[in-house]
């Protein structure tokens, strides 16, 4: 495998939107996404591959060896958090082109057309930063989330889905391929592979994870000339939320929960005026979905009455619930083997963090795969991983992606989700 040229693509694509500390901030259909896009397209057309774009901005370079076959999909997502780090996610776009050109070429050179076609994938707005929920692309493709309801969505400034692709070119009219597997490598975002030295995470469920929109209505008012018994202040009341949010975590064992607030809109945002809105988005998480269940029914009872004890209003909403999702286990078994072959060490994980498998594998038997991070730091421009295990990666995403076309886990099935409400 050419790791020269991997790693050349993926240090390329790290100065599309670079920041000024070694991040990238690439939010989903924004002008430096564009630019991500028209790289990704460029070089699946000069590979000589099919480009498609569905019409939720998903684009897939598809490589036909076998007219009429369904395809194994590999690939992740371009787009970035604001500030974000370099790696998540454009690690795992680049690595499955370069898998899939490996493949291609091996096929060229004598190798049997294989059960099934290849596509690569870059999946839209896989973060959610910019416009909510997260793991937008793939989950509209699986049919978890409706096309149009997606595509009006609109980002803080009023700007819709459907408006910012039109706006760069990418909201496509083409149907995706018809899917037999799929595979994805992505950084750990946490410690574990770092930790105990393992080289490949073999990712075998989801966490329980879901979301809170709150709105907190006081009354706005003139901070200098209004009474403090006469205020009605929702930055005040949203503040003390934000901390409740935080403090559920330690009703539980340690690190069972994870939750934080990481977005506020404050209404009208002057110095001289009460606040009257709030606007939050609280994220929480378990691998246990009784823990998410039980923090979220005693922050809406502490809510409510903290709402009495201010007389304001909050209103709360639950948003983007997401199951545990459990890998199929002959996944598993075929990448354990894969990297067992490859001389690579490897290990069993979870993932806490969202990504663009768990919503395929509701509709395709799907392969998640963990390279280590550094300081399991993310969605932060600290983010890092090494050359080397970028390049062991992309040997094992290849490995794994010539079982699948060569039909592994063709008869394999999606399996139920678990901890729904
Ligand atoms: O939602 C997630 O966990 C992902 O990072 N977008
Ligand atoms: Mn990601
Ligand atoms: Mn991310």
């Amino acid at each position: 495998m050419n790791s020269a040229a991997f790693l050349e693509d993926f240090h390329h694509v790290a100065t599309i939107g670079a920041t000024s500390n070694n991040g990238v901030d690439r939010q989903a259909a924004t002008a430096e996404d564009a630019q991500t896009r028209d790289w990704f397209a460029g070089w699946v057309r000069d590979a000589g591959w099919e480009l498609r774009v569905d019409g939720i901005g998903n684009m897939f370079g598809l490589l036909e060896w076998t007219p009429g076959a369904p395809y194994v999909l590999i690939g992740s997502h371009l787009d970035s958090q604001p500030l974000g780090g370099r790696f998540d996610g454009a690690y795992g776009v680049v690595a499955a082109m370069h898998a899939a050109r490996r493949l291609d070429a091996e096929i060229a050179e004598g190798g049997a057309a294989p059960r099934f076609n290849l596509a690569v994938v870059n999946w839209f707005n896989e973060e959610g930063g910019r416009f909510a929920p997260s793991i937008m692309g793939s989950s509209v493709f699986a049919g978890l989330l409706p096309r149009e309801r997606m595509l009006d969505v609109a980002d803080l400034q009023g700007i819709t889905v459907r408006e910012a692709l039109d706006g760069i070119g990418y909201l496509g009219t083409s149907e995706g391929p018809d899917v037999a597997s799929y595979a994805e490598i992505h950084i750990e975002q946490g410690r574990i592979l770092e930790r105990e030295g393992i080289t490949i995470g073999l990712v075998d469920s989801s966490w329980y994870t879901q979301k809170l929109d709150i709105e907190v209505l006081g009354e706005q008012s003139h901070t200098g000339a209004t009474a403090m018994a006469d205020r009605h202040d929702a930055l005040v009341a949203a503040s003390k939320i934000i901390l409740m949010v935080h403090d559920v975590t330690q009703d539980f064992a340690d690190e069972a929960l994870v939750s934080s607030v990481g977005q506020l809109t404050l209404e009208p945002n002057s110095p001289i005026v009460v606040a009257r809105r709030v606007h939050l988005v609280a994220d929480l998480r378990s691998g246990d979905p009784d823990i998410v269940k039980a923090a979220r029914a005693k922050l809406i009872a502490d809510i409510d009455v903290l709402a009495r004890a201010h007389d304001i209003k909050v209103n709360v909403k639950d948003f983007d619930i997401r199951p545990i999702r459990r890998f199929p286990e002959a996944g598993l078994e075929l990448a354990d083997k894969v990297a067992a072959d490859l001389g690579l060490s490897s290990r069993r994980i979870q993932t806490m963090a969202g990504h663009d498998s768990v919503a395929m594998n509701t509709v395709a038997p799907s392969v998640m795969l963990f390279i280590p991070s550094v300081d399991g730091v993310s969605h932060c421009e600290r983010e890092f991983t090494t050359d080397a295990d970028m390049v062991t990666g992309v040997d094992m995403l290849t490995g794994v992606a010539r079982q699948l076309i060569g039909g592994a886990l063709a008869e394999s099935s999606p399996r139920p989700a678990e901890g729904v409400a």
